[in-house]
């Protein structure tokens, strides 16, 4: 089975509003392996280099002030087809456009506020995983029970 790795922040809005258990429960239930897990600040530089492909959009001042104005908690997510299978859980940028279910239609209503961030591509996902963790920070020899009951 090829397993893939994606990154996933629950950005300050989502911290601030208590919903980190319930956001990692989502991920969790769905049989996707927590990898790597932190509380952190996002500095401006890193922020900047997060978000560099919205430079000079009308909402990237507040994006960037957004994300680093408090703490968020940032993870690795190892699964089958994990890309995929964030995005559809996570949903649709805007919560309005979102399918209830997901975790943007069911937990917010605005776009500035969507509560979660997650790598849309593989590429994305790499150069978002080494942005925000270091090596040895993900646990990487450590295989679930369950697994095998969650993946064929
Ligand atoms: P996503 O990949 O779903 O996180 O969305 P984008 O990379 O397109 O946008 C990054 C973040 O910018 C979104 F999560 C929210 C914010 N944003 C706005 O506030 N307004 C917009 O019109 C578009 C994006």
């Amino acid at each position: 089975m090829t397993l893939e790795r994606t990154f996933v922040a629950i950005k300050p809005d989502g911290v601030e509003r208590n919903l980190t258990g319930e956001i990692i429960k989502r991920f969790e239930k769905r049989g996707l392996k927590v990898v790597g897990l932190k509380l952190m600040v996002v500095t401006p530089p890193l922020a900047e280099k997060h978000y560099g492909e919205h430079k000079g959009k009308a909402f990237y001042d507040g994006l960037v002030k957004h994300i680093t104005s408090g703490p968020i908690v940032a993870m690795v997510l190892e699964g089958k087809n994990a890309i995929a299978a964030v995005g559809q859980t996570v949903g649709s940028t805007n919560p309005v456009d979102a399918t209830p279910g997901t975790i943007r239609a069911d937990l917010c209503a605005d776009i500035g506020r969507n509560v979660v961030h997650r790598s849309d591509s593989p590429t994305s996902a790499k150069r978002e995983i080494d942005l925000f963790f270091a090596p040895e920070e993900l646990v990487s020899n450590w295989t679930k029970a369950v697994d095998r009951w969650v993946f064929e």
